[in-house]
């Protein structure tokens, strides 16, 4: 019987960094083992998590139910293509429209696939329903937004590691300040608008939540113009700031929703594009698809998922512990020098270190974290992000503000 050998962390860096594209700087540890808000690293060693996996674990590393229904579907009927019909989609599809309240979801894999699922909708919608002239679609998205890594996507974004030496780049885009309704107003009167792309808060960009009002006004702004609202909610997203949708917090129904990430509760890929039948139904047979979107155990996955927000109540945990988690780290940033505020909303918040962007201060903030039994990785240069699991105990969180606490206050630049 071959005995597992045990790697060693030098080891496994080593393999990655020989074999493996140099598309990541990971922070230098080597998990093995996840579960609920642990991960362990392959000496042994216990941390709490504080990234999920960019919220894709809001439910909690290899959460059993979600497992337990991947592992289930796995043995039984794993893929179809949507050549053929299969006798869990359907289910899944009435679940997530119910859930979320819309007519219909076009599953995918990646976020990113779904949020160019989102922009071909939006177009497609606009040249058959709203009249625009072929190929003179024009969509809204906000400076420093992240929506994934496609050739497409990248062409709106304005982070030059993103998109330098990656074009030509797709056209169709305006980029205007977030959080900014006079530039959103001005750029509405533009010709042949036909939808605003936007995160309820920006993730990358620093965890920035936008002023109250800003999202309901925006949707308003551009029912008035018929333009789409879409809400791209893969990061905050299912229950991750104290809402099923971060557009919750406020009287918001976008015209199209993007989810993925926790979707799943990261055992697996999972996106989804919900929209009503109006926008919906302009994506004809052959028209749009994926080999794997939609597949029987992505099904059966997000039932699982979805059903374990409900059943442990994560909407309320990251709510509750979300306002906890920022009033203990508030006392902190009143006392330290290092630290300039802390922002976010729910279980998705972020620490501002009071150093320059290119500084190497939050990194080395992150690798005092990693030693103290604590994970996390800088967004943007002096930006910390804390997104724990959803699931995370009262007693955990206290435990993790003060491994931030210890770490901070014994912090020597
Ligand atoms: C990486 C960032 C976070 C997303 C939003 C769509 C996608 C993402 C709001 C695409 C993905 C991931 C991608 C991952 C790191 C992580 C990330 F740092 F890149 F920006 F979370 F903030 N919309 N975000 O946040 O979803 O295709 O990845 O499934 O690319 O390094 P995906």
């Amino acid at each position: 019987m071959m005995t597992e050998t045990k790697i060693s962390s030098a080891k496994a860096i080593e393999l990655e960094d020989k074999y493996g594209a140099h598309n990541y700087h990971p922070l230098p540890v080597v998990l093995n083992k996840g579960e609920g808000v642990y991960v362990w690293d392959v000496e042994g060693k216990r941390y709490y998590d504080f990234l999920s996996a960019y919220s894709a674990v809001n439910q909690g590393h290899c959460h059993p139910k979600i497992v337990g229904a991947m592992m289930a579907q796995a043995e039984t009927l794993a893929l179809t293509s949507r050549a053929f019909y299969n006798d869990v989609l359907g289910e899944y599809e009435k679940y997530v429209t119910e859930y979320f309240g819309f007519d219909k979801v076009l599953p995918m894999n990646t976020g990113a696939e779904a949020v160019e699922t989102a922009i071909k909708l939006c177009r497609k919608w606009a040249y058959e329903k709203k009249g625009v002239a072929e190929d003179k679609a024009v969509i809204i998205v906000c400076d420093g937004n992240f929506h994934g890594r496609t050739t497409t996507i990248i062409s709106f974004s304005n982070d030059q590691d993103a998109r330098k030496n990656f074009g030509p780049f797709t056209p169709g885009f305006v980029s205007i300040p977030y959080n900014d309704l006079d530039a959103l107003a001005e750029a509405l009167k533009m010709d042949n608008v036909v939808g605003l792309l936007v995160e309820p808060i920006q993730g990358e960009a620093g965890v920035f939540v936008p002023d109250n009002g800003y999202l309901e006004a925006a949707d308003k702004m551009c029912k008035e113009k018929e333009v789409l609202f879409i809400a791209d909610e893969v990061q905050t997203g299912i229950a991750r700031t104290g809402k099923l949708l971060a557009v919750n917090y406020e009287d918001v129904k976008p015209d199209i929703l993007i989810l993925g990430k926790a979707l799943s509760g990261g055992v697996y890929p999972v996106s989804a594009v919900l929209a009503n039948d109006e926008v919906m139904m302009v994506i004809k047979p052959g028209q749009h698809g994926s080999t794997f979107g939609g597949n029987p155990i992505a099904a059966k996955v997000a039932i699982a998922a979805l059903e374990v927000v409900r059943e442990e109540k994560l909407e309320e945990r990251a709510f509750d512990l979300g306002n906890l988690f920022r009033a203990e780290i508030q006392k902190l940033v009143d006392e330290s020098e290092l630290l300039v505020k802390v922002r976010g909303k729910g279980l998705l918040n972020a620490i501002v270190i009071n150093d320059t962007e290119d500084s190497s201060t939050a990194w080395d903030i992150c690798i005092k974290l990693r030693d103290n039994g604590l994970l996390a990785k800088p967004t943007h240069g002096n930006i910390i992000r804390f997104a724990p699991p959803l699931v995370m105990t009262e007693e955990q969180l206290h435990e993790c503000v003060a491994i931030i606490r210890k770490t901070v206050t014994e912090f020597k630049k």
